[in-house]
């Protein structure tokens, strides 16, 4: 028989992503059922081609769910994914609510999927959309060379702090372009716009070298998540990383810059040509033909790209890359649905 999914939180900006990648995949499902906050119940939107009324999150929703992904805030997520895994669920959680809870597993389908089935508490967790953006790339350089550190920094899209992130940059973008006097003189940006909203600066005219929330030490939560969410999905628990995390004027689309060491030597052809044939991996790098990914020009597609592949001048051993994912779909939904499709799989074949 086909599953049955829900999806709590489908009319949040991951939420709305997800009814288009469920529509363009190939359907594993049986019943699909929408979940929002009582706010959005009532709603119609429209998944497959058909149109399905969101109903308010409550226990009763998840009866008779085989699978139940969450694109909610962590509070929600840690409240609820338990009761849909109580009612038989399995949950596929995108919050951050679990992803470090030894009996979670944390799924990259291109890199642990035999983790898939490792979840004593039934529930699944989705990494972080920055470490998402990288890891496959990394993941697959790993099999064949085993990373020994990495040296992150990031360049994050407005919409991985939601919706309200994409309506602050448009917004501030619209002051920005709509006076030409802004953006030269020393914090002019800063007087013109009306809300900083997510972010603790401008972002149009800007790049702010901050997302979460403050940790130990002068870490952001963010950066903590590039690090321990990396260990646990390529299972090195003393891998060294050290990231930066920044924000940039994009809408969607998160970049990054990493540099990876190895245990042997990696030149860059070889590491391109190894890169072309990793599943959900594209390499674009001719530099002299200008060709490198940039996060316009990849936004709205599936795979991890990755250009600028350079081997390190100072050492054999490492590699300079340049990566970007779409923080919506590989990054969240897409990741989340692959998870999920894993899961589908054990229903149908037994
Ligand atoms: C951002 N990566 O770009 C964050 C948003 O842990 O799922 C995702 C937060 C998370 O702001």
């Amino acid at each position: 028989r086909l599953p049955t999914l829900a999806i709590v939180g489908a009319t949040g900006a991951v939420g709305t992503v997800m009814l288009d990648i469920l529509t363009q995949r190939e359907n594993v499902w049986g019943e699909i059922r929408l979940v929002a906050s009582p706010r959005s119940a009532g709603k119609v939107l429209s998944v497959r081609g058909e149109d399905v009324v969101v109903q308010a999150l409550a226990p009763e929703v998840f009866d008779g769910v085989d699978v139940a992904m969450f694109d909610v805030p962590d509070e929600v997520s840690k409240e609820w994914a338990p009761i849909a895994a109580a009612r038989g669920a399995v949950a596929v959680d995108n919050s951050g609510a679990f992803r470090l809870d030894p009996d979670v597993p944390l799924v990259v389908p291109e890199v642990n999927a035999d983790q898939v089935r490792n979840r004593p508490r039934g529930i699944i967790s989705n990494p972080n959309c920055t470490t998402l953006s990288m890891i496959v790339a990394v993941g697959a350089l790993h099999r064949a060379y085993g990373v020994r550190e990495l040296v992150v920094s990031s360049y994050q899209a407005a919409s991985g702090a939601g919706q309200e992130g994409i309506d602050v940059l448009r917004d501030q973008m619209a002051k920005a372009g709509g006076d030409r006097t802004l953006g030269d003189q020393q914090g002019d940006m800063r007087s013109a716009v009306d809300e900083l909203g997510p972010f603790p600066a401008p972002l149009a005219y800007n790049v702010v070298p901050w997302a979460g929330s403050l940790k130990d030490d002068g870490w952001s939560s963010e950066e903590l998540k590039v690090r321990n969410e990396s260990r646990k999905i390529l299972g090195l628990s003393d891998l060294r990383v050290s990231a930066t995390c920044v924000r940039v004027p994009v809408i969607t689309t998160h970049s990054l810059v990493v540099h990876a060491t190895f245990d042997s030597e990696v030149a860059a052809d070889d590491a391109r040509k190894l890169l072309g044939a990793a599943e959900g991996v594209q390499v674009l790098d001719d530099p002299a033909k200008g060709e490198f990914p940039t996060p316009n020009d990849v936004v709205g597609t599936d795979p991890t790209w990755v250009g600028r592949i350079r081997q390190s001048i100072d050492d054999p051993k490492s590699l300079d890359l340049f990566l970007c994912g779409d923080n919506l779909r590989k990054g969240a939904a897409l990741n989340t649905a692959q998870i999920a499709e894993v899961v589908a799989g054990e229903f149908t074949q037994g």
